[in-house]
């Protein structure tokens, strides 16, 4: 297992569009666990591949109190979604100490392939709805502060390259 680096917004690399997975194969399952790895460390509740500079559209999720409920969707497809946008106040690994309200649909279908290559439907709301929306944000190259106005999005950036600077 290994903890992977986590870019950092702005990283022109999280705004690349992720590729399929062709195929479920050991490979894959290593980068899960140590996307899952990743995420219980930083830690957070959701990671894409793309927070760890891999371009392919694989999602780690564990939004249970207990840290023992991992989620894991490939190629993940959003079959529906439904219901009143919802305003949620979201943070983001990859954009750390910025927590700002965005507005999503509250429920979503998604259709993915597990750890083990098989596919299955989850219907999802509340906090799950949230985090999956997040993530397939990211396989995208979609992080969330781009939903807000252009004047928070450029103080966001000016924070985050002046914490980077400092840290240097
Ligand atoms: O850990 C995370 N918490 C979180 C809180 C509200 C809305 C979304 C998230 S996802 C985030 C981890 C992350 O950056 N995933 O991409
Ligand atoms: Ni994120």
């Amino acid at each position: 297992m290994a903890v992977l680096k986590i870019l950092k917004y702005p990283d022109a690399r999280l705004h690349k569009v992720a590729a399929p997975v062709r195929e479920v194969d050991d490979r894959v399952r290593q980068l899960v666990r140590d996307m899952a790895e990743t995420m219980y460390v930083a830690p957070g509740i959701g990671l894409a591949a793309t927070q760890v500079d891999v371009h392919e559209r694989i999602i780690v999720i564990d939004i249970s109190e207990t840290k023992d409920a991992l989620q894991v969707f490939i190629n993940p497809e959003l079959v529906d979604s439904a219901g009143e946008p919802r305003v949620y106040e979201e943070g983001c690994l990859s954009v750390p100490g910025i927590y700002e309200e965005v507005e999503r649909p509250e429920s979503v279908t998604v259709r993915a392939l597990d750890a083990d290559g098989r596919p299955f439907t989850v219907q999802a709301e509340g906090l799950l709805a949230v985090c999956l929306q997040h993530e397939m944000d990211h396989l995208e190259g979609r992080v969330f502060v781009q939903y807000l106005s252009r004047l928070k999005q450029s103080r966001i950036r000016s924070k985050l390259l002046k914490a980077e600077r400092q840290a240097a």
